[in-house]
């Protein structure tokens, strides 16, 4: 089922440059990752474009309340973009951002081309804006809060409060579209996925459009409006050419680009920016005389708690931090499994654990291993190719086929979730084959039998290994360099898999596991239990450390150090020794002399600062977090065994 064209363009939103990114961000950028990669395992030529949103009053008013100007406020943040994505392995082949000269260039030659058209022209407008959205709201969209005696009009998509504003602008003449919108999206019924996010545009389309304020005279941070610099460029408008200037559009020399790249393949966007992508976009490119993307592919909100993780909620989980707890394959995997591309999903990381655990550590980490362990019990690295199989590997490489077509299916309509999911039955599948056959009985008395079963197991595994690269690039190539297959995914074609034949030689490597279970995080409480409960010991360890009294003889502060007190100690009849303690911050020396203390006297004698210690004194912190000396309640004889 391989693609016919050879180029794929795929895109993902631009990121308001107000914050470092989060989850959220990731997920629409790793969805157009893993959509670029599976069309490069095609053979095709991607570009991939992601990139940042930096104009607008949004941005203007965060850099105001950082106390910087915008420019530098954004040059700041921008990295951690590159730096996340660079982290979670994103493969993208552009990065823009919309304060580059190119873009800014471009975008304002789009305009230009609508002024030219006549699409757009200068009227004035009054209505409710909302800062966060940078959009204007409808009346019928807002809600109203009362607030004291004053009525406040909120956004009916965040919630926050409007505010009026009245100006001269320019308008983009939206209304005009209506129709050949319809039309289009008629003639086009996969150009929205999920197909059921359509309707709700036609729905909106069939109200009416209004014409479409594209200017301010207000916001001086944006790309100034072409032959008009009272004016900037609403900042929408702008973002969306983003698109087509990454090709170079308005580059005289870069129109073979534009033309080449241009409708993109595939755009990646939250159902949050849907009417923007779905309705604003296409209307404007028609106007320009450009055809509207081929497909978006809007997916849901990633949730916490059941509300959506956004940066202003101020619940947003850093995936910089589940990166350094779980690395970027594990997470990548589970954003993709875990959250339904058509529906809003939780995030836990309990459910993240469990994924990790159950599907990649267990289902598939350990069939590699139980496989090589094999392998090596019995010297069997090398399987050669197998020509005759029995009926249960048929059967298997029936099931291989049969996954490979469904899970081809599934990507081609952008449901990763359940091309995962199939794929895990397959993998299944592969376990139950594995443990039916008890290759570990049948190794001694049937070499060829032996082989066989690992083969077919290898072959699978290989299978699935090809088809997972997309998701998670550098664990497939482990798993890959286990089988002894170096092929590198990125180049090879799906011909192979898709012909279901059988018929590799395998050479296995000894291999570390390919995922960690991630440790299970206790509550607090019952942390306290286990360290309670792991503190039993039994006598004979506790006899094993010799506990002595002894008496302070001499303190004095250790030369070159401000924590080390060297300490003589009469033993009575162990004798005398020379004890370093390192409480000097908390104590003078005076404070230790001529006190009775209880030591620690079998420890290896250790040296500090070129003296050596023979002994550790006890102590234990006050509730002021000083230490204080553990003494016996009554004077005992020097040297005495505490038991
Ligand atoms: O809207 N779950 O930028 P933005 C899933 N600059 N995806 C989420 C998410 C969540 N909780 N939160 C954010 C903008 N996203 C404009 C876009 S494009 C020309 C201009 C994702 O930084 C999702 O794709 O607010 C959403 O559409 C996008 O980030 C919004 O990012």
């Amino acid at each position: 089922m391989i693609d016919e064209r050879r180029r794929f363009y795929v895109t993902t939103p631009i990121y308001y440059v107000t914050a470092k990114p989060h989850l959220g961000s990731l997920y629409s950028t790793l969805l157009a990752d893993v959509m670029a990669r599976w069309h490069r395992l095609q053979g095709q030529e991607v570009m991939f474009l992601t990139g940042t949103d930096e104009h607008g009053q949004k941005i203007a008013q965060a850099a105001e309340q950082a106390g910087k100007g915008p420019q530098e406020f954004i040059d700041a943040l921008v990295p951690s973009f590159a730096d996340a994505w660079q982290k979670y392995e994103i493969g993208y082949t552009q990065f823009i951002r919309t304060s580059s000269a190119r873009h800014k260039a471009g975008a304002q030659a789009f305009v230009k081309r609508l002024l030219e058209t006549g699409d757009v022209y200068k009227s004035r407008y009054e209505g409710w804006y909302c800062t966060p959205c940078e959009t204007f709201v409808l009346q019928k969209d807002q809600a109203i809060s009362t607030q004291g005696d004053v009525n406040v009009l909120l956004c009916g998509s965040c919630g926050r409060a409007t505010h009026f504003m009245a100006e001269e602008t320019y308008f983009f003449r939206l209304s005009a579209y209506q129709d050949k919108l319809l039309a289009f999206y008629q003639a086009h019924p996969d150009f929205i996925t999920p197909r059921e996010r359509t309707n709700e545009v036609i729905a909106f389309v069939k109200e009416g459009l209004k014409d479409l304020s594209i200017s301010r005279t207000t916001v001086s941070w944006g790309v100034p409006f072409p032959e008009d610099p009272a004016h900037t460029i609403y900042v929408w408008t702008e973002a969306l050419c983003n698109y087509i200037t990454a090709l170079g559009y308005g580059v005289p020399s870069h129109e073979v680009d534009v033309a080449r790249w241009w409708p993109a393949d595939l755009q990646v966007l939250g159902k949050d920016i849907i009417r923007f992508h779905a309705v604003y976009w296409p209307a404007m490119l028609m106007a320009a005389g450009m055809k509207p993307p081929r497909r978006l592919l809007v997916h849901g909100w990633i949730k916490v708690n059941q509300q959506k993780m956004s940066k202003s909620l101020g619940n947003v989980v850093d995936p910089l931090q589940l990166y350094a707890t779980y690395g970027a394959d594990p997470v990548r995997y589970y954003l993709c499994r875990q959250i339904p591309v058509n529906q809003d999903g939780d995030f836990s990381i309990e459910d993240l654990e469990q994924r990790i655990t159950s599907d990649l550590a267990n289902d598939l980490g350990n069939l590699l291993n139980r496989m090589i362990l094999l392998a090596d019990k019995y010297n069997v690295f090398d399987l050669p190719i197998i020509t005759t199989w029995s009926v249960q590997s048929l059967a298997l490489r029936s099931q291989a086929w049969d996954m490979v077509a469904q899970f081809e299916r599934h990507m081609q309509a952008c449901e990763i979730h359940l091309a995962l999911a199939s794929m895990w039955r397959f993998i299944h599948a592969v376990n139950a084959y594995f443990h039916e056959k008890q290759p570990w009985k049948i190794a001694a008395q049937d070499k060829h039998a032996f082989i066989e079963v690992l083969s077919a197991t290898a072959h699978s595994l290989r299978t699935v290994a090809v088809l997972l690269w997309p998701v998670m690039p550098s664990k497939t190539h482990e798993l890959l360099a286990s089988l002894g297959h170096r092929e590198s995914c990125s180049e090879r074609t799906l011909e192979d898999l898709e012909l279901g034949t059988w018929h590799h030689a395998f050479l296995l490597k000894k291999s570390e596991p390919l995922f960690v279970k991630p440790q299970p995080q206790e509550p607090e409480e019952s942390k306290e239990k286990h360290v309670e409960q792991t503190a039993h010991i039994a006598i004979e360890d506790f006899a094993k450390v010799e506990l002595h009294t002894g008496t302070i003889t001499l303190a004095e502060r250790v030369a070159g150090s401000d924590k080390l007190i060297r300490l003589m100690v009469d033993f009575g009849p162990l004798g005398e020794r020379q004890v370093l303690t390192g409480m000097g911050k908390a104590h003078a020396p005076e404070h230790f002399m001529g006190k009775q203390g209880i030591f620690v006297t079998n420890f290896k004698p250790r040296k500090m600062m070129g003296l050596e210690s023979q002994g550790m004194l006890l102590a234990a912190d006050s509730e002021e977090g000083i230490p204080a000396l553990l003494m016996p309640e009554a004077r005992v004889a020097n040297g005495t065994r505490i038991k």
